[in-house]
C-alpha cells in the first residue's frame, strides 16, 4: 500500500474531525519522520508538543515495554507499586504537596476546574453553585463540552450547547480586565495559558503572568496554568511559569509528560486544595496505571538529563534570529518562546500558511497552521543547532517557491 491507500482508508471508514496534511507517517526516530514511501522529514510539530523528547526515545521506551510485560493496569480499586513511587517523583520535581493522576489533557484541565471549584465551596466559602472561573478568549484547554464551554472559537465551540455555565471570558494580555473581574467575590480561579498556543504562539507582554498570579493572590483566587503545551521544557524553562519565578496553585501537565508514547496528564496543587476531593468523588479507569506512571518518570528524567529547557532556549533563539532573516514579503513577523515558535505568513498571490506547509513537506519538513495566517514551529526539544539551521533553509527555500509560484 502507498499513502493514498491509507488516506484513502481514513476517509473511507475514519470520522473526518480533521483534515490532516497529505503525508502518511510510518516511523519516527528523534527529531525525524519517515513517510511510508520511505521520505525523511524534520517533524516541526512534535504532536502539538507532545514528542519534546524526540520520537520513540530509547529510555521511554524501554521503560514502557519493561512495565508491558509486568503490570499495565489495576485500577484505583486496588493499590500498585509503580503509583506510589511515580507521585513521589513528579511532586518533588515540580515541588507540591499531591498529584491526581489523568490521560488527557483534557481531562486534566477538567479535574482542575473541579478543584477549583471544590476549593471554592469548601474552602474559600462561596455560595454552592455560585464559583466563577475567569478564562481568555482565544484559549485552548480542550474539546469537552464543559471546556469548550469557555471557548470563544466557533469552531471549538458552535452546535454543541448547551454551555456549562460560571465561566468569565477576558481578553488575554489585559490586565485591567482582569482587575475588573476580580472584584466579583464569587471568582474561584484564573485558568491560563502562559502562552497561548492554538491562538498562534501569542506570548504576554513580560510581566504579565506574575502580575496576574500577584491580583490573584490579593483576591484570594487560584492561579491555575494550563501547561499541557506549554510545560516540560518546550518554551525554555521546565515550566513556562518559571520565566516569571511563579508557581501557580494549580498545574496542568499532560502531552509531553509520556513523551508522546500515551496519554499521560496530571494535576498538581498543596494539601489544601488537593484534599477538597475526597475517596470517590473524582477518579479514571486508567489514571495513575503502572505503566504511565514508569513511562512518566522516565520522560522527566529524560527532560533534566538531556538539559532540554537549556537546549530549547538556545536553539529558541537561533530558530528566532534565523528565521527573522528570511528575506520574503510573505513573512510578516516570528515570535515564540524557547523552542515554541510561529511565523505569521503575509498571503500572497492567493497562496498562504497552508500553501507554505505543503511546500514545506516536500521539501522534507512537517508544519501545520494553527489558524490561516499562522504557522506553528516546534520541534522535538533534542534537535540540534545545525539542524535548526538546515531547517530554517527549508522554511526559507519553500517560502520563497510559494511566492514565486
Ligand atoms: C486537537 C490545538 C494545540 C492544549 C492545551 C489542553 C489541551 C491541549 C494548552 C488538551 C491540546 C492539542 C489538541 C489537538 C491539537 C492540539 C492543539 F490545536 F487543538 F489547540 F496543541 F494547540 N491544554 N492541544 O494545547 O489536551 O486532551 O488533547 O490531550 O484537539 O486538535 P488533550
Amino acid at each position: 500500500m502507498v499513502s493514498k491507500d491509507y488516506i484513502e482508508l481514513e476517509d473511507k471508514y475514519g470520522a473526518h474531525n480533521y483534515h490532516p496534511l497529505p503525508v502518511v507517517l510510518a516511523k519516527g526516530e528523534g527529531v525525524f519522520l519517515w513517510d511510508v514511501e520511505g521520505k525523511r522529514y524534520y517533524d516541526f510539530l512534535s504532536a502539538y508538543s507532545a514528542v519534546n523528547q524526540g520520537h520513540c526515545h530509547p529510555k521511554i521506551i524501554n521503560a514502557m515495554i519493561e512495565q508491558a510485560r509486568t503490570l499495565t493496569l489495576t485500577s484505583r480499586a486496588f493499590y500498585n507499586n509503580r503509583l506510589g513511587v511515580y507521585e513521589k517523583y513528579i511532586t518533588e520535581f515540580f515541588g507540591y504537596d499531591k498529584m491526581l493522576p489523568m490521560n488527557s489533557g483534557a481531562e486534566a484541565d477538567e479535574t482542575a476546574l473541579k478543584l477549583c471549584r471544590r476549593w471554592a465551596y469548601d474552602v474559600k466559602g462561596i455560595k454552592e453553585n455560585e464559583a466563577k472561573i475567569i478564562v481568555c478568549s482565544d484559549n485552548f484547554h480542550g474539546r469537552t463540552i464543559t471546556i469548550v464551554s469557555m471557548s470563544s472559537d466557533p469552531d471549538s465551540f458552535k452546535g454543541y450547547g448547551p454551555f456549562t455555565p460560571g465561566f468569565v471570558q477576558i481578553p488575554y494580555n489585559d490586565l485591567s480586565a482582569l482587575e475588573k473581574e476580580l472584584e466579583d467575590p464569587n471568582v474561584a480561579g484564573f485558568l491560563v495559558e502562559p502562552i497561548q498556543g492554538e491562538a498562534g504562539v501569542v506570548v504576554p507582554d513580560e510581566g504579565y503572568l506574575k502580575k496576574a498570579y500577584d491580583m490573584c493572590k490579593a483576591k484570594n483566587v487560584l492561579f491555575i496554568a494550563d501547561e499541557v503545551q506549554t510545560g516540560l521544557a518546550r518554551t525554555g524553562r521546565m515550566l513556562a511559569c518559571d520565566h516569571e519565578n511563579i508557581k501557580p496553585d494549580i498545574l496542568i501537565l499532560g502531552k509531553a509528560l509520556s513523551g508522546g508514547t500515551m496519554p499521560i496528564s496530571a494535576v498538581l496543587a498543596d494539601d489544601p486544595i488537593m484534599l477538597v476531593i475526597k475517596p470517590g468523588q473524582h477518579g479514571s479507569t486508567f489514571g495513575g496505571n503502572p505503566l504511565a506512571c514508569n513511562v512518566a518518570m522516565a520522560a522527566l528524567e529524560v527532560l533534566k538529563e538531556e538539559k532540554l529547557s537549556e537546549n530549547a532556549e538556545r536553539l529558541g533563539k537561533i530558530f528566532r534570529e534565523e528565521a527573522a532573516k528570511i528575506p520574503s514579503d510573505m513573512v510578516e513577523l516570528v515570535r515564540g518562546k524557547g523552542l515554541l515558535n510561529a511565523i505569521v505568513i503575509k498571503p500572497k498571490n492567493g497562496k498562504e500558511a497552508w500553501d507554505v506547509c505543503l511546500q514545506m513537506k516536500e521539501n522534507g519538513l512537517l508544519a501545520k497552521p494553527t489558524h490561516q495566517h499562522i504557522i506553528r514551529f516546534a520541534p522535538p526539544l533534542v534537535i540540534n543547532e545545525e539542524q535548526i539551521k538546515e531547517a530554517v533553509q527549508i522554511i526559507s527555500k519553500s517560502i520563497d517557491e510559494v511566492s514565486r509560484a
